[in-house]
């Protein structure tokens, strides 16, 4: 029996970046996500057979090391009181370790196949909880809609449904689908060691956090877009004033925010926001979406489009194998 779960990865309207020290994954702010329905990761798990030494773990066709998965395995083989070994298999529909959130979606699929698999009966904020424990974003992936995930809190939670606002739309422009120059576990940490301005971001991440809970509950999508602007520009402002600076903007970023920029000035809602990668995603309504990728497809023909809209619910299903 092989166990199939997918899960969308969680996109911060809000940003998480920075932990508390000597935690696992523990956030030293707080972040308001959606969840991207059209983008997901998918994960196949079946056990592997008694008396198998190590687990295998296997993402789009490489075997991984296991250092990054074995706690995620302990805990849940801990929920569901069994010992087994399990092999799984990992695919994305979009690019790796570019700046999408392929280790949320790729840490909460990974935990609903197996959690599944070993029978382990385990409540959605215990399942966000271990997910966490693989990278801090999965908590956020394992629920659909609008999600949050307070400073200091081991799970995130649901915020809305996506139903909610059913009419927002993320346009995600893909600059650069290489792996990243450095990723983002030790550039967090980078930037809460070096960054004189880190202290500036958690204390002014609460109230960035509360407007942007109620612009999305408000469905105002300027008051939302100011947010989200101020949101992910101190979360950079800690980067750049690291030592060594962090860079993860392209000159196509740049072209990008000034894209949105130029939008705005004409009337059209198109925000953007950008996170560990020189992708830029646009958060904009239904009505508007496809002005903005024709505007982009013409000016930038090289770039990858994807409209993802609030979704991603997490889906698991029994593949039984034919005899
Ligand atoms: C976020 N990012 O809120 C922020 C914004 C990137 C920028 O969460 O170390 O892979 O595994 O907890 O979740 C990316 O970092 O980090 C991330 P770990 P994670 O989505």
């Amino acid at each position: 029996m092989t166990i199939l779960a997918k899960a969308s990865p969680s996109l911060a309207l809000i940003k998480y970046w920075g932990k508390i020290p000597g935690a696992t994954n523990i956030p030293a702010t707080s972040s308001l996500a959606v969840t991207l329905d059209g983008l997901s990761t998918a994960t196949r798990a079946r056990l592997l057979p008694p008396g198998s030494a190590t687990d295998e773990v296997i993402i789009n066709g490489e075997e991984q090391p296991l250092e990054a998965y074995i706690h995620v395995l302990d805990r849940i083989r801990q929920g569901a009181g069994r010992d087994d070994r399990v092999r799984m298999e990992s695919t994305n529909t979009f690019p790796t370790s570019a700046g999408l959130a392929s280790s949320s979606s790729g840490f909460a699929a990974l935990t609903l196949a197996v959690s599944r698999l070993l029978g382990a009966d385990l409540s959605t904020a215990e399942l966000s909880s271990i997910a966490r424990s693989g990278s801090g974003s999965a908590s956020r992936a394992l629920l659909c809609g609008f999600t949050v995930w307070e400073r200091g809190s081991t799970t995130a939670s649901a915020f809305l449904p996506a139903t909610h606002w059913p009419e927002l739309r993320i346009v995600v422009a893909v600059v650069d689908t290489g792996p990243k120059s450095i990723g983002s576990r030790p550039a967090m940490e980078r930037s809460r060691t070096t960054s004189p301005f880190y202290s500036a971001w958690v204390e002014r991440s609460d109230e960035l956090f509360a407007a942007g809970k109620d612009a999305v509950a408000a469905r105002d999508i300027r008051r939302l877009g100011e947010a989200m602007q101020q949101s992910y520009l101190s979360m950079f402002s800690t980067m750049f004033t690291s030592s060594p600076p962090v860079f993860y903007w392209q000159p196509t970023s740049v072209a990008l925010i000034r894209f949105c920029a130029e939008l705005r000035d004409r009337g059209i809602p198109a925000w953007e926001t950008m996170d560990a990668g020189p992708q830029v995603k646009i958060v904009t309504t239904r009505d508007h979406a496809q002005t903005i990728t024709t505007e982009l497809a013409g000016r930038h023909p090289e770039l990858r489009l994807l409209v993802c809209r609030p979704g991603g619910d997490p889906e698991v299903s029994v593949e039984m194998e034919s005899e």
